[in-house]
């Protein structure tokens, strides 16, 4: 068995972003292999770097088995769920992945999703059928980096159950892609502690939908400090904290605002929630501003209004739409251009994959986010990422 493994071992190996990114939050490691908290994950998707700590954490069997009695039914989950747990689990690189892409997906996607595990199409979904994610990935990741040898594995189990191990197993040296041979959080709140347990449609939609709020309570809370509003200046800091401004372009964004309000109303934690909503809804906003960006048109407040409410299914807050306006119509004709706006916000829904750098470098970091040889993470990719492929083709309007 490998010591405790150091992050020097991996500067030789080349990792994507979301790869590194999970090694920087990844807090513990069992047998060898990385894996969040629950807790790692919320910091990952809201915080910029991780709290300090002095080295990765060597969980138990132990505090393994533990987890089982900590980790709620999927019957009982809630919006606390992470939070509740804290450090009392763990999620592994994919589980990352997949829970990265809930973030961002808009309601519309949720029943995609679920049949895309549902393989078997009978309504219901098994943890054979949601563990087929993870067998893809290791797969394309043997393909990737050839087969490896199988030394570290204790071989003194039962020899039928080792060939079918064995045919999952990698050992990577990132500790990234290996068998899970325990249960992770996600597989005992949706399985069980047996794993014998499926889930339907209506589940899944409450997991996702919960976890969606739960990133943004979290968000909000922030900068609530528990009251029931977030000022418009801290609702522009959240949205624009994801984004690739520089810092000056930053500032004039907040100072543009704050010379704008007269009327400081705040914003509530729903019209947070539906705006946040809307914007994983971007892709259909665009395609209903394909007509006007096409014309070279900005829209007004009513327009912008009726197109988020064709695409969401609910009205955003006139107070709501005023703030947007202040914070993005930067040349301030009190209309919004496409460039003032959707170029801008697109960037947002790539969080929990942002860069160290201040800037963005649209091809460089479509290079690093596009892994052709990951044929399931092309589908991923499609859910999460898809707003760059709007963004060359709305963009080639531009130029
Ligand atoms: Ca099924
Ligand atoms: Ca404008």
């Amino acid at each position: 068995m490998r010591e405790h493994r150091d992050d020097t071992d991996l500067e030789n190996v080349k990792l994507t972003a979301r790869e590194r990114r999970f090694i920087k939050f990844a807090s513990v490691e069992y047998e060898n292999q990385l894996y969040m908290t629950p807790q790692d994950f919320l910091e990952s998707v809201v915080e910029q770097e991780p709290r300090p700590r002095l080295k990765r954490r060597v969980l138990s069997a132990e505090e393994v088995e533990k987890y089982k009695d900590y980790t709620p039914a999927i019957k009982k989950g809630s919006s606390h769920l992470f939070r509740n747990l804290r450090d009392k689990g763990i999620v592994s690189y994919t589980e990352y992945l997949f829970l990265l892409s809930v973030l961002t997906k808009p309601k519309s996607g949720f029943r995609i999703a679920f049949n895309m595990f549902d393989t078997d199409g009978n309504q219901r979904v098994d943890k054979a059928e949601f563990l087929v994610m993870e067998r893809i990935f290791s797969g394309a990741w043997k393909e990737k980096h050839g087969e490896q040898t199988l030394d570290d594995y204790d071989s003194d189990s039962n020899e039928k159950e080792e060939t079918a191990i064995e045919r999952d197993y990698v050992d990577d040296v990132e500790g990234l892609q290996r068998r899970h041979m325990v249960p992770t959080t996600l597989q005992l709140h949706l399985f069980g502690k047996r794993g014998t347990g499926v889930i339907t449609y209506d589940h899944f939609y409450r997991f996702m939908d919960n976890l969606q709020t739960e990133v943004l309570e979290l968000e909000f809370n922030e900068f609530s400090k528990g009251q029931s509003f977030i000022t418009e200046l801290d609702f522009a800091k959240i949205l624009l904290r994801y984004t690739y401004l520089a810092t000056d372009e930053y500032d004039v964004f907040l100072e543009r605002l704050l010379q704008r309000v007269k009327d400081e109303k705040g914003i509530s934690f729903n019209d947070f929630r539906d705006f946040c909503h809307f914007l994983n809804n971007l892709d259909d906003f665009t395609i209903a501003m394909r007509m006007y960006t096409l014309a070279d048109r900005s829209i007004s407040k009513d327009e912008f209004a009726r197109a988020a409410k064709i695409c969401t299914g609910y009205s955003l807050s006139e107070h709501l739409i005023d703030t947007v306006f202040a914070i993005f119509d930067a040349d301030g004709d009190g209309l919004l251009h496409y460039k003032e706006f959707i170029a801008i916000m697109k960037d947002r829904l790539h969080r929990g994959f942002r860069v160290s750098g201040r800037f963005f470098d649209y091809n460089e970091a479509l290079d690093a986010y596009d892994d052709p040889e990951y044929p399931m993470f092309q589908a991923w990719r499609h859910s999460l990422c898809r707003q760059l492929d709007y963004y060359i083709d709305s963009d080639a309007l531009w130029h």
